[in-house]
């Protein structure tokens, strides 16, 4: 008997089953409070939200269960940890708290890097009443530019959504809930605390009645006003999960060049013309086809810019990381000079031969963890410190 782990809580994993222990369909699917085989205990085999699991000592009447094994899984986040998830919808607040298209960038680059597809809201619409200068500046002379922007740019659905009734942008709401209902499958919530995934979550669903607060109320508490990780049928197929974490991101152990992966606009534009040294991590270097394409406005300045701030946050962490773990191979270590912000720092490149050698040190000690996070217990703090370990090699989100 099959079901998926919805939450965990007080000890109690609760799993939806839609069959009975005959494989016959039930009336109507059942959520069963589940403990954890003593084995898979044992084994060390953590059970996560999102979990595909299998069980046994079933009593349906009792509504209780016991989980016997979790099948494979197709994708796991870290932050939040939730497994089995095929896209993150990105909550981007228009005002309280402020548009922040830096942070935007950052997370979308994030979700990218992950493997996932982002779809883009830009909510409380209905706040902005004039149009923040520093937008002009970017070139949007209004939400619907903005709109139209990230949705070119990253070729996925963007909407701007307002809960208010009497807001030109509810009716987005109705447009939204469409293409859920048409995509289907498992999300997971992404943004800044008072963006209003609760809010939307309970206005798309009437039935839901999460938890929500005021921006100030939130400021005070200084921490988000959802805190467990629940799966939650928003449609019917539809699964969403409305967690805390994900706005809380860490690039460490990431290398300089994957950074580009997470700017799909870069590999539309690095396809067609190439970048003069093929390493090239389109930051200051000469010849570059992404700074050409930004002179020629192909590709938008602030993306580019927000690009280079990620860019110089993962190499001071990748050169961090190369100094403590791989002092030995200093001998073939070169060192170069950037310019970033007017300042010059070093930059330390490892010659092509070594990195490759690194990369393959990396990959071994990543499977090393994996096979260890296997056999940890979720009750065991072990797990979050492998986890940890595992983030540190960045692996996982
Ligand atoms: N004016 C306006 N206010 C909104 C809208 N959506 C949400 N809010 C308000 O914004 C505040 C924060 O909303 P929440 O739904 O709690 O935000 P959240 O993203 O779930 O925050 P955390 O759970 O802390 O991560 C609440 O006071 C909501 O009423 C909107 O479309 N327009
Ligand atoms: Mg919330
Ligand atoms: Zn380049």
């Amino acid at each position: 008997m099959q079901g998926t782990v919805l939450k965990y809580f007080s000890n109690y994993f609760y799993v939806r089953v839609f069959t009975n222990e005959e494989g016959e369909l039930l009336p109507e699917p059942i959520v069963l409070e589940c403990m954890v085989r003593n084995l898979l205990k044992k084994q060390g085999t953590a059970v996560l939200v999102g979990d595909s699991v299998t069980l046994d000592e079933v009593y349906l009447n009792n509504k209780t269960g016991r989980i016997a094994s979790v099948l494979p899984r197709t994708s796991l986040l870290k932050k939040p940890k939730i497994a089995n998830i095929h896209r993150v919808l990105v909550f981007v607040p228009l005002q309280q708290p402020n548009l922040d298209l830096r942070q935007l960038d950052r997370l979308l680059a994030h979700v990218q890097l992950s493997g996932l597809t982002p779809w883009v809201l830009f909510t409380k619409a209905d706040l902005l009443e004039t149009m923040p200068l520093a937008w002009e500046q970017l070139g949007f002379s209004g939400v619907d530019e903005l709109v139209a922007f990230y949705q070119k740019t990253l070729g996925v659905p963007v909407f701007a959504t307002s809960i208010m009734a009497d807001s030109g942008y509810f009716s987005n709401m109705a447009a939204l809930a469409t293409q859920l209902k048409e995509a289907g499958g498992n999300w997971v919530l992404a943004g800044v605390s008072g963006a209003g995934k609760s809010s939307l979550l309970n206005h798309l669903n009437p039935q839901f009645k999460i938890k929500t607060a005021t921006v100030s109320e939130k400021l005070e508490r200084g921490t988000h006003t959802t805190r467990h990780t629940e799966l939650l049928e928003l449609f019917p197929a539809v699964w969403v999960a409305d967690a805390p974490g994900f706005s809380h991101l860490a690039f460490e152990g990431m290398e300089p060049e994957q950074v580009q992966q997470g700017f799909p606009e870069f590999q539309v534009i690095t396809t067609v013309s190439a970048c003069e040294y093929p390493s090239c991590l389109h930051d200051t270097e000469p010849q570059c086809a992404i700074i050409h394409a930004v002179e020629a406005g192909r590709v938008a300045r602030h993306r580019h810019h927000h690009y280079q701030t990620l860019l110089q946050e993962v190499t001071e962490a990748f050169e961090q990381s190369l100094k403590q773990s791989h002092k030995q191979e200093i001998g073939g270590v070169k060192q170069g000079n950037r310019k970033q912000g007017g300042k010059t720092s070093t930059v330390v490149r490892l010659d092509p031969k070594l990195r490759e050698a690194n990369r393959k040190q990396y990959n071994q000690q990543l499977n090393q963890l994996h096979q260890t996070i296997e056999t940890a217990s979720l009750e065991d703090d072990s797990l979050e410190d492998l986890l940890e370990a595992e983030e540190q090699q960045g692996a996982l989100l």
